[in-house]
Order: C-alpha cells, then sequence, then structure tokens
C-alpha cells in the first residue's frame, strides 16, 4: 500500500507499515500530518540539549517551541536518533531521551550512528536538514545556524550547517548566525554555495542576541506567504538546496552588540583556554557566554528559539495553503 507519505520520501526503503522503518522513524503524529498535506515544522535537538542550553533551560526551550508551532497551527517534528534510527517527531516521553542524550550529531555522523545502533544522539542543523529531507518536511525551526568561525582563515573550521543548507531543500528559520562566528564571511560562503539568505522584515542579517550585525541583505520578505512562494519558486526552477530565512530577535528581548560584545570576546577567550576544537568548539562558547553575561544570553536565546518556531509555522501553514490550492 502506497500513502501520500511514500512519495514524500527520499532515498529510503520506507513503507506506512506502522510507520517503523530500518533507518528512518516518522512519529504517528507527524505522519498524519504530512499524509494529510498539514503543517509540519522540524526542530534540532542540540539547542534542547544540554549541549545547547544548560538545563532546566533546554526543557524550557522545547516547551515553548513545541508550544509556539502548535500554536500556530502546525505539528513539530522533534529530530533526533533513539536506538540506531532517526527520528523526526518523538512518540509521548521520548522527548526526555532526547533532551537528556549528550552525543551531537552533524549530518556526517549520522551513517556511523545508524550502522553502530547508537542509543540516543542529539543532532544539529545539518543533520536536521537530512534528516527532514528524508523524511519530506520542509521548514525548519533553529536558533541560531552554524557558520564560519572567527580566524577560520588559520583554523578551517567552518560549519557543516553551511554546506547542508545547500543540498537539502528545507527552509531554515534562524536568527541570523551565532553572533561569536565571523558573520561576513559566514554570509560569503552561503553566497558561494548558492542559498539565498532572507531577511525576514529586516535589510540586515541579525547577530542571534541582537537584532542587526550591520551586514545589509540583498533579499527581503514580509509575510510567510512571500517566503512559501520563494520555497514554491525554488522548487519549480530545479534548485535542490535550501533557503535561509533571518528572523531577528523579538525587540523586547534583545542583548545590544555593545553589550554582547565583551561576553562574547570573554565566551571565545575562555573556550580557546580550555582547548575546546571542533565540535566541542561551540558548546563551548555557548556556555562561556552565558557565564560572561550572568546568564543573561539564555532568556535571550530562548525568546529567539520561541519566536522562529512561531514564524516558521506560519511559514509551513502558508506552504501547505498554497500546495493545497495548486494541487
Ligand atoms: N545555536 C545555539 N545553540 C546551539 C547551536 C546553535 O544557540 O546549540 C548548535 C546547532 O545545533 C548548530 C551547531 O547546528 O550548534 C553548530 O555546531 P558547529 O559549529 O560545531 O558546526
Ligand atoms: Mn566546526
Amino acid at each position: 500500500m502506497h500513502s501520500a507519505l511514500d512519495t514524500t520520501l527520499h532515498g529510503c526503503t520506507c513503507s506506512d507499515r506502522e510507520g517503523f522503518d530500518v533507518e528512518l522513524r516518522v512519529s504517528r503524529e507527524v505522519r498524519g500530518a504530512l499524509a494529510a498535506g498539514g503543517a509540519v515544522v522540524a526542530l534540532e535537538s542540540t539547542i534542547t540539549s544540554s549541549l545547547g542550553l544548560p538545563a532546566p533551560h533546554n526543557r524550557h526551550c522545547y516547551e515553548r517551541v513545541d508550544n509556539a508551532i502548535r500554536a500556530a497551527g502546525a505539528v513539530p517534528a522533534l529530530t533526533g536518533i533513539l536506538d540506531g534510527v532517526l527520528v523526526a517527531g518523538v512518540e509521548p516521553g521520548e522527548e526526555e531521551r532526547l533532551l537528556n542524550a549528550s552525543v551531537k550529531l552533524a549530518e556526517r555522523d549520522l551513517p556511523v550512528a545508524v550502522a553502530q545502533h547508537l542509543a540516543a544522539g542529539v543532532t544539529t542543523v545539518s543533520a536536521t536538514v537530512a534528516v527532514s529531507h528524508l523524511a519530506g518536511i520542509r521548514v525548519f525551526a533553529t536558533g541560531g545556524i552554524g557558520g564560519v568561525h572567527r580566524g577560520a582563515e588559520a583554523s578551517f573550521d567552518v560549519s557543516s550547517d553551511l554546506g547542508a543548507m545547500a543540498r537539502h531543500p528545507v527552509a531554515v528559520v534562524s536568527a541570523g548566525a551565532k553572533a561569536f562566528l565571523d558573520l561576513s564571511k559566514t554570509l560569503e560562503v552561503l553566497e558561494t554555495l548558492g542559498v539565498p539568505v532572507v531577511g525576514y522584515q529586516t535589510d540586515d542579517f541579525p547577530a542571534f542576541w541582537s537584532r542587526s550585525s550591520g551586514l545589509p541583505l540583498q533579499h527581503r520578505a514580509e509575510t510567510p506567504g512571500e517566503v512559501a512562494a520563494m520555497m514554491r519558486a525554488a522548487r519549480a526552477i530545479g534548485w535542490g538546496g535550501g533557503l535561509l530565512i533571518a528572523n531577528p530577535i523579538p525587540v523586547a528581548s534583545e542583548i545590544p552588540s555593545s553589550e554582547i560584545s565583551e561576553a562574547i570576546e570573554k565566551g571565545l577567550a575562555a573556550a580557546a583556554a580550555v582547548g575546546a576544537r571542533g565540535p566541542a568548539a561551540t558548546p563551548a562558547i555557548l556556555a562561556a557566554i552565558a557565564h560572561a553575561t550572568a546568564a543573561r544570553s539564555i532568556p535571550a536565546n530562548l525568546a529567539l528559539a520561541e519566536s522562529n518556531a512561531g514564524l516558521a509555522a506560519a511559514i509551513a501553514v502558508a506552504a501547505a495553503k498554497e500546495e493545497a490550492t495548486t494541487r
């Protein structure tokens, strides 16, 4: 028996029998929403683990983004790996395992984690767009994407998030890129990779905790419907990658860049002092910045994640509507 979902699954032998498959499991709720042409928003699980936010803020983050997506009429799909299976959406109770997991998985780690039956692992942006693609989910909400690290000309540290966004057709809603990165170089690499960067009601690339980085963007959208139209156009003209939708942090939660920049310098120095490199760099820097701001960075991080989730849900709803009318 073939369902609508089968046709949306790419490159795997997924059947809808109970929704369980060897490599990918789409939760009952998400499967139902996709089959009905409804709105679904993928979520990464790194930011909602202790690698992204210290407990109990990681749990609060999860609850707020989950609520924001449901309130806007979409179904959230937390991604990760459980018992060697990629999951898109969790069954009741399973979110606990992902909130408590501490193995960080980028896209390149997924084949190894599946083959080795990793018990529980959390997905970064790169892994989440890959899982979303596989599951047929087109919109994903995060806090801030990874990007080109400062000093990358020496370290070569460029997040795999950027390449993954060029390879998977998923719209990523993010408050720009984390401000401790080199934002200018991050935009250059996105341009090279051909990923459209669209400011949501802004002409400026947001800087995560601050609304503006001062770096101009060429493209802008005013409404979720405009973003949905861009997604549709991308598919129609054969762009096989995604879009980055840059949504500034809500005004009330912003930390002005003058204030955060000192904390960023301190955080970078602290992470360097403990020798945090590779995948360990980002969690160490985030923790050091939280410390340097006396935890003021954390409510800002939660607020922007919630705002991105709400916008992503509105975009997914608009995309689902558009598809229903043109089908
Ligand atoms: N932004 C946050 N918290 C996070 C991350 C981003 O506020 O935990 C995570 C995301 O999962 C992102 C990853 O994909 O950091 C990037 O890691 P790296 O720089 O190692 O590629
Ligand atoms: Mn890196």
